[in-house]
């Protein structure tokens, strides 16, 4: 890696099937821009932990997201890929980070407050902690930008927060981030409930990336549109607009041209070409999965020596941390 590059960190969490949505939103950006930036993906098993998870199926989903991952482009010749876990210094931060985060800063995270819902009295603490391990994960590693979707923006921002407490507080230390967030597709919504996003955890309206095409068809030909009759980008549609936007995002097509190709067409002219759009581009990611499939120990041997130069990296800066805020004997 270079060293004049701008630092890269994302996450992405093995908190179900990775969907259309982590992949337009996410994956394909951090593939594609891997040149451009010094990269260091992430996956976050312990934010995946906040919600009950069965053990084997937890392990099951970090070797097939890290696949997912891979065959999505992600070069480990080019980019440091591994598992949160495997490196300590994140939980070892997470601690440092809570003792100057103040509860009103994680009182205002939108993210909490829908995973919690009506349940707040019984979920665990570590779903209110979230934030700030993903601060963690992001300042150990001297970041300067995150590439998520919109619905982590807020996260990103308290993360600039409590950079900017803790180098006001013990001197500068961290490297204050910046979200990066796609101007197109950063925040895709659910096929049947388009006023929610897409998420992994709910798969009912959501597209996984490993879904075969018939399913894709099948899926998208069941989208919630409206009865208004009318293509047009417009938020008083939901549905369609979601469709118009996976298709842009997908083909680099402008609103202009979509709208133009649709001219005189109905909403399953939409769908047909939305379902197409998403098939072809997810068509040579699913091959070279189906390659990791046959040599699964690849995977594991890639995340184990990710692992151990990331803790090369985080520990010196948990040492850091721990001797300014005044630990006697920093591990
Ligand atoms: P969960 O359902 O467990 O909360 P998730 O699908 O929201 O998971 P994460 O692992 O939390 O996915 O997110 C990985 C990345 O994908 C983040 O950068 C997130 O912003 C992005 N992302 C998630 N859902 C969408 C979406 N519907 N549209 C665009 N980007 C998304
Ligand atoms: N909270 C994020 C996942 C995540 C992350 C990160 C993203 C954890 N640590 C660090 C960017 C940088 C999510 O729910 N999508």
């Amino acid at each position: 890696m270079d060293s004049k590059r701008q630092r890269v960190f994302s996450g992405i969490q093995p908190s179900g099937s990775p969907t259309l949505g982590n992949y337009i939103g996410a994956i394909r950006n951090w593939a594609r821009d891997q040149d451009r930036f010094d990269n260091i993906f992430c996956i976050v098993d312990l934010h995946a932990l906040t919600q009950p998870r069965d053990p084997e199926e937890l392990r099951a989903k970090t070797w097939e997201l890290s696949a997912i991952l891979l065959a999505a482009g992600i070069d480990p010749d080019r980019s440091l890929l591994f598992a949160q876990s495997d490196v300590p210094a994140h939980t070892g931060l997470t601690w440092l980070l809570t003792t100057i985060t103040p509860m009103g800063w994680l009182n205002r995270m939108t993210q909490f407050k829908s995973k919690a819902g009506s349940d707040r009295e019984s979920v665990g603490a570590g779903l209110y902690i979230y934030p700030v391990l993903m601060a963690a994960d992001i300042l150990l590693y001297h970041t300067n930008c995150v590439p998520v979707g919109e619905d982590q923006k807020q996260h990103v921002e308290l993360t600039r927060d409590i950079a900017e407490r803790f180098n006001g507080l013990f001197g500068e230390l961290f490297t204050i981030p910046e979200p990066m967030i796609p101007p197109v597709g950063a925040r895709i919504m659910d096929l049947y409930e388009p006023e929610r996003k897409m998420d992994k955890s709910r798969p009912t309206g959501a597209i996984s990336i490993l879904d075969p095409p018939d399913a894709i068809r099948k899926k998208v030909s069941r989208a919630v549109t409206d009865s208004l009759a009318s293509i047009r980008f417009s938020p008083e549609q939901p549905g369609l607009l979601n469709l118009l936007t996976i298709i842009q995002a997908l083909t680099g097509k402008s609103e202009e041209e979509i709208l133009e190709e649709f001219e005189g067409q109905g909403y399953k002219a939409v769908k047909d070409r939305a379902a197409e759009s998403i098939i072809e581009a997810l068509a040579p990611l699913q091959q070279r999965y189906r390659d990791y499939e046959r040599d699964p120990d690849q995977v594991d041997l890639i995340l184990q020596r990710g692992g151990e130069r990331a803790r090369e990296m985080a520990e010196p800066v948990l040492r850091e941390a721990q001797r300014r805020i005044g630990l006697r004997r920093p591990v």
